[in-house]
């Protein structure tokens, strides 16, 4: 076992580490205190589209048991949290009426981060957007976006003298393609067309947050967390590796060009252009202001190779087999190196800003036993994966941060409960948490910090 204490002294003494969760997969009480239904109550109360049609009605409680998990944040020594804020509590049909009720929940959490000495750094959209936007065409409408803003203003405006850090938005990759593409998540659309509009819309809402952001909190380091796919070719083969740039620039340089960039890929605007709904003039200036630093969730290198089919659409790619045998409980791959390349090919290909690790975790099931959560394959994932980022900071990239998913135990979107990611064990019938072996690991390496070491070399 990598020693927790001879890992952490490779970072520097700023480093921060951390916890992340997400609103609609810990907070239960979907009805509390004013707020109304999110598309994630509807669309995981529907028959065939949530695992055992589970939803986050209760999910860990969170809303009820806020205090006693910030106690076990501050008890894991970990110096930051990354927590999401649900707009159906803040605006709760998405315009209109402001939710004070709402805002005060948050209000109290990042007190209560404060008054513990943890660093709060908030996401303001983690997929749970208020259904009743549904009713103007969601993330297709152009109006969306502007919903956006206008809560982003909202959040910042009671907020913003506390945060640490903010996000706009939490893998557009997931509510674009996964959520209006090919219909995971929700709202469930499988349409390229209604994707596209989701796509331009998203990214726009991102500028516009940042706009609101800048407006009203000017000293919040803000920001986007993106899960970029580590893209790897299935072959050496000519057609192989130019499906994998394909698939590079529909899965990544969709939302890095625009951003980073201020422009589309142009071979996926030569593809697709004419689907895309209107790109208005001073759009893309909007979506490319600077921002201060950005978030990469990554958990398994996506392989793709050609797919030779006639009526293939962009980026015309099918999945090639796995290179590692080892996987975590979802089926997804664990391959580290491919974290590895992955920042480096980004930073390679876009002007970046300081990269923090937003998210980086597995899931495996396994429960409780004598009131211990024996969870090695989690602590060797963790070990091997932190290790990756020691060594990117060794070659001189900007990496300021490192986020575990999860804390605990949660809602796993279509999955529902049946995925564990946490570092600490929920037993969803009595709501006892349970720090697992990974977290008790993780718990050593951060309070290596930022006490007893670190100087940088
Ligand atoms: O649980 C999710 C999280 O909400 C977003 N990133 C990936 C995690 C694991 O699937």
């Amino acid at each position: 076992m990598i020693d927790p204490k001879t890992l952490a002294a490779r970072f520097p003494g700023d480093f921060v580490f951390g916890v992340a969760t997400a609103s609609y997969q810990i907070e239960g009480a979907v009805k509390a205190d004013g707020r109304k239904p999110s598309i994630w109550d509807a669309f995981s109360n529907m028959p065939g589209r949530v695992h055992g049609r589970e939803n986050g009605d209760v999910a860990c409680d969170h809303y009820n048991r806020w205090e006693a998990d910030l106690d076990l944040i501050a008890e894991l020594g970990v110096s930051a949290y990354r927590f999401s804020i649900a707009w159906p509590r803040i605006i709760p049909d998405g315009t209109g009426r402001i939710n004070e009720k709402g805002l005060d929940f948050y209000d109290k959490l990042v007190d209560g981060l404060k008054a513990r000495n943890i660093k709060a750094f908030a996401t303001l959209y983690h997929w749970d957007l208020p259904l009743a936007l549904m009713g103007e065409g969601g993330w297709t409408a152009r109006s969306t976006a502007y919903a956006f803003q206008r809560y982003a203003k909202i959040v910042m405006a009671r907020l913003g003298d506390r945060l640490d850090s903010v996000a706009t938005f939490n893998e557009p990759w997931c509510s674009v393609w996964l959520s209006h593409l090919y219909g995971e998540h929700a709202p469930g659309e499988r349409s390229m067309d209604a994707a596209l509009h989701a796509l331009h819309y998203t990214n726009l809402a991102h500028g516009l947050g940042m706009e609101a952001i800048r407006h009203v909190a000017p000293n919040v380091p803000a920001g986007l967390v993106l899960n970029a796919h580590s893209v790897i070719a299935g072959s050496n083969g000519a057609a192989d590796i130019a499906a994998a740039e394909r698939a590079f620039q529909f899965h990544n340089g969709v939302f890095f060009g625009p951003v980073f960039k201020g422009e589309y890929p142009a071979d996926f605007l030569e593809a697709l252009g004419s689907r895309m709904p209107k790109i208005e003039d001073g759009d893309l200036d909007v979506i490319s202001q600077k921002v201060d630093w950005w978030g990469l969730n990554y958990y398994t290198p996506m392989r793709v190779a050609n797919d030779p089919s006639a009526d293939a659409v962009y980026p015309a790619t099918i999945d090639a087999a796995a290179v590692s045998d080892v996987k975590t409980d979802i089926g997804w791959e664990v391959y580290a190196p491919a974290l590895k390349s992955l920042v480096e090919t980004l930073y390679h290909r876009y002007e970046l800003p300081p990269c923090y690790i937003t998210e980086n975790g597995a899931a495996y099931n396994m429960g409780v036993v004598n009131g211990v959560v024996d969870d090695q394959p989690r602590l060797d994932y963790y070990a091997e994966h932190i290790a990756i980022v020691a060594d990117l900071i060794k070659d001189g990239h900007p990496m300021q941060g490192y986020f575990a998913w999860s804390l605990m135990d949660n809602f796993e979107w279509a999955k529902g409960y049946q995925m564990r990611f946490g570092i600490v064990h929920v037993d969803y019938g009595t709501q006892v948490r349970t720090v697992k072996n990974s977290g008790k690991w993780y718990s050593a390496l951060a309070t290596a910090f930022p006490k007893d070491n670190h100087k940088a070399g």
